[in-house]
């Protein structure tokens, strides 16, 4: 018996209605998009901003002085002040737009990494995406900088206890993920931010997986710089955010240089602009910022406790009929309300290339593979997973789907699918 409450306050159905895509056929049966920790999908409002800024405003920003120049800038601008709202943030002018993730965590790691020493310490953890990872080998490897891990603990969480025992004193940079993109676990990052605070060393949190989906407050969560991307919270690819405090990004030198990001240019040399500025070089992705301003507000619409609760929910009903399933093995915390919307697993011994392939016959997207974290599948003893992962357009029903799906891959490969 299913024993998880449903209290999901989400009418799905209303919300449904808003993302044409989700009305589409895979392979004559109704999509079911299960793979939204890769990307999720877009409403109509985010899908219409785009094609409005092209119709009715395209230009480009902070230098022209004619209307549709002046327009676009308040309107990229404006998004500023909402993702600032969205996490908290003291200024509009702590927000930096980049491409993704991957490159607010790169900026962080060539300018942080740069003042590094050999011996000082880099602080990741077992379950590092590899964007939380390989800038930092980088780094590593220019400066003499050592990597240490916070290890997982036998429940295959992050812990305060096994975060104590990797910050030393001489670490210099802790650079923590917030909610796996594997097992789905949730950082206990206000704790980490505090040891990190005592010994001297800059706080990063990896929010890819997290700012979708729960509210994070970057006071609440003491950090000192926070990334993460558009494209997992309705919005369109190509945009990322680095949040970073004020005095911490005054301090810190470019990343990429060119226009934009001067103040005053000479032959020899240069001066910054101000902030956010320094950090935006070239063109930025004018379009993509401004419908990702639509994309939070319509998360803002939604309520991100409610989309907390609602992933909540369907992540506790999808871990309990998951885990009547024979032969299924799920990775990450054995209590479902300390993860998030992800629920990775093996099946059987089919492998989970072939387990993604038969569902998708069925219309169910996964993911399948290393999912970017090829130490944390080392550290878990497995090649690879499947993965499903929830937002808050999905149902029970299709949760329901996905343990049929996995019921007639298992018949495929011999197995009884009663057992
Ligand atoms: N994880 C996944 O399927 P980008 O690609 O730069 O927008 O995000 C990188 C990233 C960083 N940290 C975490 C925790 C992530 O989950 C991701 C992206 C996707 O799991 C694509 S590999």
């Amino acid at each position: 018996m299913v024993t998880a409450v449903d209290m999901t306050p989400l009418d799905t159905a209303a919300i449904r209605a808003q993302f044409p895509i989700l009305e589409r056929e895979v392979h004559g049966n109704p999509l079911v998009y299960l793979d939204n920790a890769a990307t999720t999908q877009k409403p109509q409002a985010v899908i219409d901003s785009l094609t409005s800024y092209y119709s009715t405003m395209n230009a480009n920003i902070h230098r022209g002085l004619h209307t549709l120049a002046e327009e676009a800038t308040a309107a990229y601008e404006g998004v500023r002040q909402q993702v600032a709202e969205l996490i908290g943030a003291a200024s509009h002018r702590e927000v930096v737009f980049t491409r993704n993730t991957t490159e607010s965590l790169n900026l962080l790691a060539y300018t942080l990494g740069a003042r590094l020493q050999p011996g000082d310490e880099i602080v990741l953890s077992a379950a590092e995406h590899h964007s939380n990872l390989v800038p930092w080998q980088l780094v590593a490897q220019r400066t003499g900088a050592v990597l240490r891990f916070i290890e997982l603990n036998d429940d295959q969480q992050i812990d305060v206890d096994t975060a104590r025992a990797a910050i030393t004193p001489n670490a210099r940079i802790v650079s923590v993920v917030h909610i796996s993109n594997v097992l789905g676990s949730i950082t206990p990052i206000a704790e980490i931010s505090q040891m990190a605070r005592e010994v001297g060393a800059s706080m990063i949190v990896d929010a890819a997986q997290s700012a979708p989906h729960i509210a994070v407050d970057v006071d609440d969560l003491g950090v000192d710089f926070m990334a993460f991307s558009s494209h997992k919270m309705l919005g369109p690819t190509g945009v990322g955010v680095l949040w970073g405090r004020r005095e911490l990004l005054a301090d810190l030198d470019p990343f990429l240089g060119g226009g934009e990001m001067i103040s005053v240019v000479t032959r020899e040399e240069s001066s910054w602009a101000a902030l956010p500025h320094k950090f935006e070089a070239g063109t930025p992705n004018i379009a993509d910022v401004i419908a990702f301003g639509a994309a939070i507000q319509f998360l803002n619409a939604v309520g991100m406790d409610a989309v907390a609760a609602h992933d909540a929910d369907l992540t506790a009903y999808a871990v309990e009929r998951m885990s009547r399933l024979e032969g299924l093995d799920i990775y990450g915390p054995a209590d479902p309300s300390e993860r998030s919307a992800v629920v990775a697993f093996n099946y059987r011994d089919i492998h989970s290339h072939d387990i993604a392939t038969i569902l998708d016959r069925s219309g169910i997207a996964v993911r399948a593979g290393h999912h970017c974290a090829q130490p944390l599948m080392r550290t878990l003893g497995v090649p690879a997973t499947a993965r499903a992962s929830f937002y808050l357009y999905n149902e029970r029903s299709e949760v329901d789907a996905l343990i049929d799906g996995l019921l007639e891959a298992g018949e495929r490969f011999g197995f009884d699918r009663g057992a």
